[in-house]
């Protein structure tokens, strides 16, 4: 084993204790959150180990082709859960949830998050906005919007978020469909329909081996159908990533143009991925405490606002799996989020060319 690296052999183990620990709706226990493993945790026990430390560009084009997968979407997924399910590790409810997952990338939690912890978490964030901890930029998306734009990691900043993002039914679902401990790394806040061009968070927060980032979208009151809802596009986790180098953003280009470079060529890419496979749109018309829970590669975005008076109060949640090398392929720069970078290995006399990222929107 190379250095850096060291077979956490957890897969199978994690994925147990996660679903086990997996509660969904009311009725059910609260589950107690899965333990994180010991261990170096930015290591991965990739099919295809890599020194890390040496890996000095930080892009999907450094790493090799590698597995393992995150299980559900290995080819026998199908069989796994079966299995899963025969030796009881696994309620006959989560193995539907997972056939699910496997087919179409996402999971609509109803009524996941009860009101008073939702009421909590956003009086909480309005209340840091109001004493001026943070500010909201207006982002107008006309000269009519009311409403402020987005914050990215609130729960830094707001102790009921970060509560929020801990919660655990929305870290035991994650942990479950990635077959590993759910890290909760990044927040974003809105008042207001994105109208983000559609995406796969893979782009953002990229992982090695690929798959094992999970995100969720928790709605903070009943969503109206004009105020621009998320919309996705089930089964596009299927389709092959696509990443900066595959619509030919060099890390140079990147760094000179920034999202200009990504909006010409990465966001008109994912439409004709879209166009071509005719894949549908569905748009979550949520209502307050219902979470969509979507896969690392599940295409997605803001939908537009028809009606610039409605709100969308929302928070977004993503979390990489433990265990996996995570970074931000557009900027080639890794995510701290296994502990602070100066911490990752490096490989003998090299100076691995490393910075700590810091603003992504996904
Ligand atoms: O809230 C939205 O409209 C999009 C959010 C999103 O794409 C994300 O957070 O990954
Ligand atoms: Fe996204």
């Amino acid at each position: 084993m190379t250095q850096g690296l060291s077979r956490v052999s957890s897969l199978g183990r994690s994925l147990t204790m996660a679903a086990r620990n997996l509660a969904l709706g009311r009725d059910d226990a609260l589950p107690v959150p899965p333990e994180p493993e010991a261990g170096p945790s930015y290591a991965v026990d990739a099919d295809v180990p890599v020194e890390i430390g040496c890996i000095k560009v930080f892009r999907a084009e450094s790493f090799p082709e590698s597995g393992p997968s995150p299980w559900l979407d290995q080819p026998d997924a199908p069989a796994i859960i079966d299995r899963r399910v025969a030796r009881r590790e696994i309620t006959p409810k989560q193995a539907e949830i997972c056939r699910f997952w496997v087919e179409n990338g996402y999971y609509v939690a109803r009524g996941a998050i009860d009101p008073d912890t939702i009421d909590e978490a956003w009086g909480a964030y309005e209340a840091a906005i109001a004493r001026g901890d943070l500010t909201l930029a207006p982002e107008k998306a006309a000269e009519d919007d009311p409403h402020p734009g987005r914050y990215l990691n609130p729960h830094l900043k707001v102790e009921e978020l970060d509560r929020l993002l801990r919660h655990p039914v929305l870290v035991n679902f994650s942990s479950m469909v990635l077959g590993r401990p759910a890290i909760p790394f990044q927040t974003i806040a809105s008042h207001k329909g994105s109208q983000q061009s559609e995406h796969s968070d893979s782009i953002h927060m990229t992982t090695y081996p690929l798959g094992y980032l999970a995100a969720c979208w928790v709605a903070m009151e009943d969503i109206h159908a004009d105020s621009g809802p998320l919309v996705y596009y089930p089964g596009t986790h299927r389709l092959p990533y696509l990443f900066s180098h595959d619509v030919g953003i060099s890390t140079d280009e990147f760094r000179e143009r920034g999202y200009t470079a990504y909006r010409e060529r990465y966001e008109p890419a994912i439409k004709r991925e879209i166009a071509d496979h005719g894949a549908a749109p569905h748009h979550f018309i949520a209502r307050k405490g219902d979470v969509l829970f979507w896969h690392a590669n599940l295409l997605h975005g803001g939908s537009a606002r028809a009606d610039m008076r409605h709100s969308r109060k929302a928070l977004v949640h993503h979390y990489f799996a433990e265990g996996c090398v995570c970074y931000h392929d557009l900027s080639a720069s890794t995510s701290a989020v296994h502990g602070p970078v100066e911490s990752l290995p490096t490989c003998g006399a090299s100076s691995p060319d490393i910075a700590v990222r810091d603003k992504v929107v996904a």
